[in-house]
């Protein structure tokens, strides 16, 4: 029989890599497994919750029913802000950084995380994800965390990776030795290692874009649309970043969400620097793959606000460079 592996060995076996390791990371990490499970159990119920919660939107117990994107990011506070291994928090959710409450003591890292990305999906039963990044802090240890512990650029990332939460919930990360994916086996409630050493696959299948917005490019952008159909690749679009970013992990591709003329929000593109581009990426890189906001890498923009945007080409490192080519005017 194959060897099981569950993501708690794995992370202790890439631990002892690292023999000045303290553990904390590990630690971190296996919480933010456990909030996945967690996220993943009421995703699963969100329909029926719901339903529940119709008259007046309170549950059987008589409590409110939290907006499921409200619940994840409650969940990932929950079980993070008491352990003392964080500084200091940041969350899409939250406008502002979420300190570390006085009643507990601080850690040395910083956990930046999309609690639940692709909200557009969640009504409709398609795949959406939790999407983290962790770093070490700036500000001196014993004191609470800062918006600049969490005002750095991906490069500085330690860890990141995210939880999909489809037909089956995957939990896919890199502590910078690679990309390991694994599954959930519901039954006995714990992660196994199913995809270890993810390399994006060299020739690319398909590539993923909201067309509709076509007509808001760039000429640019618009052309080097037109040179992926025609090098035969195929559109898949679900309109959650992790379920789109997944499959061209596993399959090979290219997702852009380039800046496009539509509102005034995304002038920068829609995509959200520190919550969603710079964990995908660090990932795409770990992977053999690139990421780029078209002019250069992702993980090398110094973040100037919490909820900057940015936009963003990942995947296959041809193609994100192809689209800097187009982007500077240099055609094939
Ligand atoms: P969200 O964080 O509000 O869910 O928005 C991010 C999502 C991404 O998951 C996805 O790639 C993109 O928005 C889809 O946007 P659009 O509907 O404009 O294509
Ligand atoms: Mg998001």
């Amino acid at each position: 029989m194959e060897k099981v592996i569950t993501i708690e060995r794995h992370i202790l076996e890439q631990q002892k890599q690292h023999p000045s390791a303290t553990g904390v990371l590990t630690s971190i990490l296996y919480d933010i497994a456990l909030a996945g499970k967690v996220i993943a159990r009421e995703t699963t119920r969100a329909a029926l919750a719901d339903i529940l919660g119709l008259t007046g939107r309170f549950n059987v117990q008589g409590e409110e029913v939290a907006k499921l994107d409200q619940y994840a990011n409650a969940a990932i506070v929950r079980l993070n802000q008491y352990t003392g291994r964080l500084a200091v928090m940041a969350s899409e959710e939250i406008a502002e950084i979420i300190p570390i409450p006085d009643e507990f003591p601080t850690g040395r890292y910083v956990l930046v995380f999309d609690p639940l990305d692709g909200s557009s999906n969640i009504d409709y039963s398609v795949s959406i994800g939790t999407i983290f990044s962790i770093l070490r802090r700036k500000s001196p240890d014993g004191t609470r965390g800062t918006l600049e512990d969490c005002l750095q650029p991906g490069r500085e990332i330690v860890a990141a990776g995210y939880i999909l939460y489809g037909p089956s919930t995957m939990m896919i990360y890199s502590a910078g030795h690679g990309v390991h994916g694994f599954t959930l086996d519901q039954t006995v409630g714990e992660f196994l290692l199913t995809h270890p050493n993810i390399r994006i696959p060299a020739k690319p299948k398909y590539y993923s874009v909201n067309q509709g917005y076509e007509r808001y490019w760039a000429p640019e952008i618009q052309a080097y649309t037109r040179e992926l159909q025609a090098r035969d690749l195929s559109l898949r679009y679900i309109g959650s970043l992790v379920a789109d970013f997944h499959r061209n992990l596993l399959s090979g591709g290219i997702f852009y969400y380039p800046a496009d003329t539509r509102d005034p929000k995304t002038p920068h593109g829609k995509l959200r620097l520190l919550y969603e581009a710079a964990p995908l990426a660090f990932l795409a890189e770990q992977a053999g793959g690139a990421a780029s906001d078209g002019t250069q890498p992702i993980l090398d923009i110094q973040p100037t606000k919490l909820h900057q945007r940015t936009p963003l080409f990942i995947g296959n490192r041809e193609l994100v460079e192809l689209a800097e080519g187009f982007i500077r005017h240099e055609r094939p």
